[in-house]
């Protein structure tokens, strides 16, 4: 099973320009308890690498390009977010990194908790010992 899951929301443009609507457990599966962003991104200054041991998120780019690495502890794949109506779900246990930020990158990202750096595994060993032992 791929381990990419991308979420298309309706585009409700109209000559005014465009509208997305994200609402909790109707177009994304969790309810919403954190928003966070990122901009001022630097296209050779990768971050993430790390997985979550519960969180669920809901990536978004809502504006240039950035690169997204997911990895179960088997195999790993990526995907080029560029499209403000398309989300990519990251659940809890994949490790995750981001990388090739265009210069003009706004990164979102919805999430179904608060920020605890409890649940974080930043080191890969760790994580790999932990989707082994699961
Ligand atoms: C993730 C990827 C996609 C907070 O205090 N509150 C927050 O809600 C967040 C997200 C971060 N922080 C602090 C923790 C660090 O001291 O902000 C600093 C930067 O966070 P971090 O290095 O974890 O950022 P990224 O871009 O590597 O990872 C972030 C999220 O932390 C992570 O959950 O999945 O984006």
């Amino acid at each position: 099973m791929s381990l990419i899951t991308l979420i298309d929301f309706s585009e409700l443009g109209d000559e005014r320009g465009q509208l997305v609507a994200i609402e909790g457990s109707r177009n994304i599966p969790f309810d919403i308890l954190r928003v966070y962003y990122m901009t001022r991104l630097k296209r050779d200054l990768a971050r993430g690498f790390h997985a979550h041991r519960q969180l669920q998120q809901i990536a978004i780019c809502l504006h240039g390009s950035c690169r997204f690495v997911l990895d179960n502890g088997c195999s790993r794949e990526e995907i080029v977010l560029e499209r403000p109506a398309q989300g990519l779900l990251i659940g809890n246990m994949i490790w995750r990194e981001m990388h090739d930020f265009s210069d003009d990158c706004v990164l979102m990202v919805l999430a179904n908790e608060y920020y605890d750096e409890e649940d974080y595994i930043r080191s890969y060993s760790t994580f790999l010992e932990a989707v082994q032992h699961a």
